[in-house]
């Protein structure tokens, strides 16, 4: 187990290493001796493609980086996740990452790890917490422009036209930052034009199943529905399922729009079935772990670093396919 006193020490030597190496590959050793940093990651679930690739993502640098991880997955709920936080405390790991379930509820168990001098490194989903030192870091995404990206597409796509425009939304998981975030950044673009209406917006808990689920459950409840906004590529993918199997054509009768371009979305974007995807990446393995041995070096890291970000068409989707990792 790495002493943080010790890593504050060697830091500084380190510092010239980490640079020279450019991706800080070296500073996997920070502790010397048997100084394997360890880490424990608490994440959300398995609940989408985009989970995957960021599981895949962290585990792989993780063992490129040479550090121990410790992971766990809370399926979806909080209450798992502050479990694995306090036992990876107990543990006592020398740095924590995790992607918080829902943006709520976090402070006593953080506060926790402050007092064990663990640091904390946020990835992927924000918390609402006031107390910005119960964390060093936050990586991700700006989900509000991932939103309002969403948003401007559509106003581009109706501009000239004056009919009502009947959307759909299937959100994240409720309380969950994207699903927040998705929703308001989407919401202050269309306001603007008032023959955009949001007929009906649930929670698809950003899965499959419940994207299926819950657009059955709004075609039989509305006879014109013109656009879905789906706060993700599986929610999408599996309400155009619902959509098929009620004799629409998705992307044709109903248009289509989604967040993250995962493999299975851009294929149904190539094929014409999602008509706009704005990307959310998940691979954040190597920045997070990059961004740990500092922490752990007690090195001073920004408090927020986005990820960058782009948008398909179709016509870009094909183009994308190819060389697609994930
Ligand atoms: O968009 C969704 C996943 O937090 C950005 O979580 C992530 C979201 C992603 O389940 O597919």
């Amino acid at each position: 187990m790495l002493k943080r006193w010790s890593a504050a020490l060697v830091g500084g030597l380190l510092l010239v290493g980490v640079l020279g190496a450019c991706g800080g590959e070296n500073a996997g050793s920070a502790g010397g001796g048997d100084g394997k940093i360890t880490m424990g990651f608490a994440q959300v679930g398995a609940e989408s493609g985009w989970r995957t690739a960021n599981t895949k993502s962290i585990q792989d640098a993780a063992a490129a980086a040479g550090i121990d991880l410790k992971f766990s997955d809370a399926q979806q709920k909080q209450e798992n996740q502050i479990k694995a936080i306090r036992s990876y405390i107990a543990q006592k790991v020398d740095v924590i990452a995790f992607s918080p379930v829902v943006e709520s509820g976090w402070d006593a168990v953080l506060q926790e790890a402050k007092d064990a001098k663990i640091p904390v490194i946020l990835t992927d989903r924000a918390i609402d917490s006031k107390d910005t030192t119960l964390y060093k870091s936050f990586l991700g995404s700006d989900f509000v422009l991932e939103g309002k990206k969403a948003g401007e597409w559509l106003v581009k796509e109706y501009q000239g036209k004056t009919d009502p425009v009947n959307i759909v939304e299937l959100q994240g998981t409720t309380g969950s930052a994207p699903a927040n975030d998705r929703k308001s950044g989407f919401a202050d673009v269309i306001k603007a034009d008032p023959k955009f209406k949001v007929i009906a917006s649930q929670t698809g808990d950003f899965t499959r199943a419940k994207g299926k689920e819950v657009m059955e459950a709004f075609l039989k409840a509305n006879p014109k529905i013109d656009v879905l906004y789906a706060h993700n590529d599986d929610m999408g993918l599996g309400a155009i399922e619902a959509i098929e199997a009620a004799g629409k054509k998705p992307g044709v009768d109903i248009k289509i729009i989604t967040v993250d371009a995962v493999k299975d979305g851009m294929t149904a974007l190539s094929e014409g079935k999602i008509n706009y995807i704005v990307e959310c990446s998940p691979l954040l393995g190597p920045q997070l772990m990059d961004l740990a041995k500092k922490v752990v070096n007690g090195e001073s890291v920004p408090q927020r670093i986005l990820t960058e970000e782009t948008t398909f068409t179709p016509e870009q989707a094909k183009a994308a396919l190819p060389s697609r990792k994930y």
